[in-house]
């Protein structure tokens, strides 16, 4: 057998291994609570293809008249777009409950939980658990009175909201898809490969 599929094999299981932890940008059972101030999103960093961010909300009915929301601000690289979110998990009581979840352009929020103006959003959307395992991307770009967006978000950095208004505690795991934008990307690769062959030639 060939020695380097025998090395590329044992890599690709020890990668599956260690997915779980790898592909996490913050669990708050065990990175603490999100931020709850819009001018101060926890600042996250993306790992990869999958970027899990694990998370609960609670109304304020739910918590003693105190709402914890969650505002958390990432990066998508040049040459990476943000291409799907994920729903992996939505749990609540009752089972008919929406969160609500929104992204602005930025590192903070332009606006403030109490008096939100919508049309300072990207967009927004109230998942629920019909849309667990599901991407909820484009629902997002289709929220009402927002700025909206269709297809995949490019290159910047973006701002999350997540709340849940009523009296009940919303338990979320979002995964955040970043891929790399492929037309550019192939096309490098076919003037690399152009350049190769002119110096083998000359
Ligand atoms: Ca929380
Ligand atoms: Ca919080
Ligand atoms: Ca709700």
């Amino acid at each position: 057998m060939n020695k380097q599929l025998v090395i590329c094999a044992t890599a690709a299981v020890a990668l599956a291994a260690t997915t779980a932890s790898a592909d996490l940008m913050w669990d708050e059972a065990i990175d603490g609570d999100l931020s709850g101030d819009y001018l101060n999103p926890t600042q996250l960093f993306t790992k990869g293809v999958n970027n899990h961010v694990i998370f609960t909300t609670v109304g304020a009915e739910a918590n003693g008249g105190n709402q914890d929301r969650e505002y958390f601000t990432f990066e998508v690289a040049v040459g990476y777009q943000l291409s799907a979110i994920i729903l992996d998990a939505f749990e609540t009581d009752p089972e008919t409950n929406l969160g609500f979840i929104g992204v602005a352009e930025g590192s903070v929020f332009p606006t403030s939980p109490e008096n939100a103006d919508p049309t300072t959003l990207l967009g927004y959307t109230l998942p629920g658990i019909n849309n667990v395992g599901n991407d909820i991307l484009q629902d997002m770009g289709n929220g009402a009175a927002s700025q909206g967006f269709s297809g995949p978000l490019g290159a910047g950095t973006y701002t999350f909201w997540a709340q849940e208004t009523g009296p009940s505690t919303d338990n979320w795991d979002l995964n955040f898809v970043v891929t790399e934008v492929p037309a550019p990307g192939a096309l490098a690769l076919l003037g690399l490969g152009g350049l190769v062959a002119r110096r083998r030639r000359a």
